[in-house]
């Protein structure tokens, strides 16, 4: 079977690990959101594939949620010397490797796909990871600092600002020029069954489905289209959904992300919506269904996995 599973960061690594528990065997594909990436200190950074990347591979810090296990920061120490900024980006010593080499690779010619595939020639993830976009299509926050309306990057925002400046809007810079990277499309329109991981809808699977193309090809895929909700009795597991949603108008609770998303019988996103036992949520056109969704270990998240397949049947 083809699953297909739009993802984010730190909350899709997770559930990627479970998809891949509950379906060895399956042919599985991540198109996974590039709007949090970043370069600094003239490196390329890639949040949400790194983290996914690392976590299948089992080279991620799981206290951290990013980055490596076992991690340095001699470097961060040493830029920080310097008063090379910005300093409020944690820089690992190990991760600068991986920045490296995906920084060669794209000023070599080749595609961020191809740096991915490489990078994962490593870390074999078993699932095949594909960026939403070949081209920069990076998240910047409109905000008011300093008495100023400014945008500033995703990053700066959630890691300097700890997404406590309200956010007036989310913006994707270089959007309008983006395309679905090779494989996106043909992932989504193949698929026996699409997935929407429980992920940051605005700055995650919000960001993916912003990417030309991609939102028409979830509505036109034969799959069944089944969604795990982020958030769990009015509040997100982990991250800063919270944050994000009132920016757009959207209720934080697990109703008011299914309803956002929309059912496909009249031009939204979902067949169906998994929502935690604890919540209730009615969203016209979709077939809702409650269940376990705390990430707890791979087991627990492989059983959401389940349920959702068994939803999408
Ligand atoms: N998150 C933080 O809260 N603080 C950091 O210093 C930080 C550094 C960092 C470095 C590499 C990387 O791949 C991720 C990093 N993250 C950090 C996480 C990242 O900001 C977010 O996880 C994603 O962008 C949102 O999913």
């Amino acid at each position: 079977m083809q699953i297909t599973i739009l993802a984010g960061g730190i909350g899709g690594a997770k559930f990627l690990r479970g998809v891949r528990a509950a379906c060895p065997g399956d042919g599985l594909t991540a198109v996974v959101n590039t709007g949090d990436d970043v370069t600094l200190h003239g490196l390329r950074i890639c949040p949400d594939l790194d983290s996914i990347m690392y976590t299948l591979g089992d080279g991620a810090d799981d206290e951290r949620g990013w980055g490596r296990k076992d991690e340095s920061w001699r470097i961060k120490e040493e830029l920080s010397t310097y008063g090379a900024e910005p300093s409020w980006f944690g820089l690992g010593d190990l991760d600068i490797a991986t920045h490296l080499v995906r920084t060669r690779m794209l000023d070599a010619g080749y595609s961020l796909t191809d740096v991915t595939a490489a990078l994962c020639e490593r870390w074999r993830p078993g699932v095949r990871l594909l960026p939403m976009s070949d081209e920069r299509c990076e998240t910047h926050v409109v905000v008011d600092l300093d008495g100023a309306r400014r945008a500033i990057h995703f990053q700066e925002w959630w890691i300097r600002h700890h997404a406590a400046l309200p956010a007036q809007a989310f913006v994707q810079v270089g959007v309008d020029d983006a395309l679905p990277a090779a494989g996106v499309l043909s992932a989504i329109g193949a698929a026996d069954v699409v997935l929407l991981a429980p992920s940051n809808p605005v700055v995650s699977i919000g960001t993916i489905l912003g990417v030309p193309g991609i939102r028409d090809a979830i509505l036109a895929t034969p799959a069944p289209v089944v969604g795990l909700s982020p958030i769990i009795g009015g509040a997100p597991v982990r991250g800063m959904a919270d944050a994000c949603l009132p920016a757009i108008g959207v209720e934080v609770s697990a109703e008011g992300v299914g309803c956002h998303y929309g059912s496909r019988k009249n031009g939204g996103l979902l067949d169906g919506w998994l929502i935690h036992h604890t919540d209730s949520a009615a969203v016209p056109g979709v077939t809702v269904r409650e269940v376990a969704l705390l990430m707890t270990d791979d087991a627990a998240t492989a059983a959401m996995v389940r349920a959702a397949l068994e939803l999408a049947r």
